[in-house]
């Protein structure tokens, strides 16, 4: 079987055929207690073995069963509305997962975004505390399971919410998510974020997440 896969690679390496896009999970950033106190070893290891890995998994078999040729992850989300509601959904959340783990670091109390940051929050929402309880409030009414977007769109910086795996990527017509451009902080709002420490008490979970805020990666998003 060895020999015989060898022999094949040559011309399959050689086929005209573009290597076919799938979603890849990235490596967790640091270690699943990393997040303590604020986010718990025991959550956060279930959601990124258990269901990031599954949404990974789900999305790669939909992109192979129902043959889709996006070539990239763009492509993918900018064409998601033709796509079924398996590819939407778990190729929702393989991207928004990727996304989160990068915009957390181990926290602090004192976790405040500063420089360039901090400029451009307090020119679009008037101060760090203004956004951050608008923010907030996209959190909390978020009703069911959902994540909260701070986004750039053309360039202006916005907050809204999406229901289920959607994110503002995603071409949906307006009304089923609302909002769309360039993702800069999400939160992830599903009970499985967050139930294990904080039961029904998602403010908690709120309030404390902003101490895990790498903002030198909300930088990053911002330029
Ligand atoms: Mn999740």
């Amino acid at each position: 079987m060895i020999e015989s896969a060898v022999a094949c690679s040559p011309s399959l390496a050689s086929a005209a055929i573009p290597a076919p896009f799938s979603f890849t999970q990235v490596p967790l950033p640091y270690g699943y207690a990393a997040l303590e106190p604020y986010i718990d070893a025991q959550t956060m290891e279930i959601h990124y073995t258990k269901h990031h890995t599954a949404y990974i998994k789900n999305v790669n078999d939909a992109l192979v069963a129902e043959k889709i040729t996006a070539a990239s992850e763009e492509a993918f989300f900018s064409a998601v509305s033709t796509l079924s509601v398996k590819a939407r959904n778990n190729g929702g959340g393989a991207w928004n997962h990727n996304f989160f783990w990068q915009i957390m670091k181990p926290g602090s109390e004192e976790n405040q975004p500063a420089g360039k940051v901090s400029e451009a929050l307090t020119a679009s929402f008037g101060s760090i505390e203004k956004f951050k309880e608008q923010f907030t409030q996209a959190a909390m009414t978020r009703f069911g399971s959902g994540w909260a977007w701070l986004l750039s769109d053309q360039g202006k910086l916005m907050i809204g919410s999406t229901p289920n795996q959607d994110n503002p990527l995603m071409d949906l017509p307006s009304g089923q998510t609302g909002i769309k451009g360039k993702p800069i902080l999400a939160l992830d709002v599903w009970e499985h974020a967050y139930y294990l420490k904080y039961q029904n008490k998602r403010n908690e979970y709120v309030a404390n997440w902003w101490k895990v805020v790498n903002w030198d990666e909300v930088a990053k998003r911002l330029s």
